[in-house]
């Protein structure tokens, strides 16, 4: 594995996933996504694991999807690459996986915490959709887990601002199961693993399933909504000024077109 640590038996029945890029800020390549669902798919065969945990560094969970990796492409492109299929697979893993996030959880960072079934952040940690200040939008579920997990309202106002949710506000509206000083966010997140691994696996991955139900009635129409809207946001000017403005670190000129 390049991008990411695994350690299969963090604690009997607790396997880990650390994202590690960490110079920029554990940014979601390819590559590391498909270390992430490769692994993933190797634990949940594991019978030795309960409980996974996927966390980053201190810094970052992730700021986003690699932009530097997307930037000149067309819609076109982004349809037939499909290099996001591989997210869709991470949702079908059976076992309970934790997010432990601390720093930035921005872009496809945040909709990967929101992709896990619980979520323990340090203080520092910050949630966000900023996809709007590069000219575009998010396109891995954030438009509906988000909306979802904190309300329309709120919602909104971070997916059309790009504002930052603090680790505060995110336990407040609910995206978070707990939030504790920086020091301990893998403690918690472990102590949580350690009560789920005493279950009986059988029950609790059909919990999770039925959870899952529940909440993700109707989301596979929204999140194919969202990630065509996703793809055409690649066809206009705006993006490519939008990724463009980020790489050469300056501000947008955004034309409307
Ligand atoms: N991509 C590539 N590089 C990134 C990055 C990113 N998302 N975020 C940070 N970096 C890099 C920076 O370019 C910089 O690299 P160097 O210049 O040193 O080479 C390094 O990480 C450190 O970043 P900064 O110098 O910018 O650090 P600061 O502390 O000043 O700022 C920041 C931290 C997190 C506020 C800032 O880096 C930032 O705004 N980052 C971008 C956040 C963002 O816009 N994220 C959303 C990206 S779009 C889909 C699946 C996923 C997605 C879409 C569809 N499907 C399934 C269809 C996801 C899309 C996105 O996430």
């Amino acid at each position: 594995m390049e991008f990411i640590i695994v350690t299969e038996q963090y604690e009997p029945g607790i396997a880990l996933i650390q994202l590690n890029r960490p110079k920029e800020l554990n940014a979601l390549n390819r590559k590391l996504m498909e270390e992430v669902r490769d692994t993933l798919q190797a634990l949940d065969k594991n019978e030795q694991v309960r409980v996974i945990i996927l966390t980053g560094n201190e810094q970052a969970f992730a700021a986003g999807a690699d932009i530097k990796q997307m930037a000149d492409k067309s819609a076109i492109d982004m349809l037939l690459i499909d290099q996001f299929s591989t997210w869709d697979q991470i949702r079908k893993t059976k076992k309970p996986i934790i997010a432990a996030v601390s720093g930035f959880a921005l872009g496809g960072g945040c909709e990967l915490a929101m992709m896990c079934d619980m979520i323990i952040a340090s203080e520092s940690a910050k949630f966000g959709q900023p996809e709007i200040k590069i000219g575009t939008i998010p396109g891995a579920g954030g438009t509906q887990r988000l909306t979802r997990a904190i309300g329309k309202a709120k919602a909104m106002e971070l997916i059309l601002t790009g504002r930052f949710l603090s680790a505060e506000e995110a336990h407040f509206y609910g995206l978070v199961n707990k939030v504790v000083p920086v020091e301990m966010y893998l403690h918690e997140a472990v102590a949580l693993a350690r009560e789920i691994a005493q279950m009986s696996p059988v029950a609790v991955q059909l919990a999770k399933e039925a959870v899952n139900r529940s909440f993700e009635t109707h989301l596979d129409e929204g999140l194919a909504f969202e990630r065509k809207n996703f793809y055409l946001t690649f066809a206009s000017a705006d993006q490519k000024e939008g990724m463009q403005a980020f790489i050469e670190k300056r501000k947008p000129q955004f034309k409307g077109h």
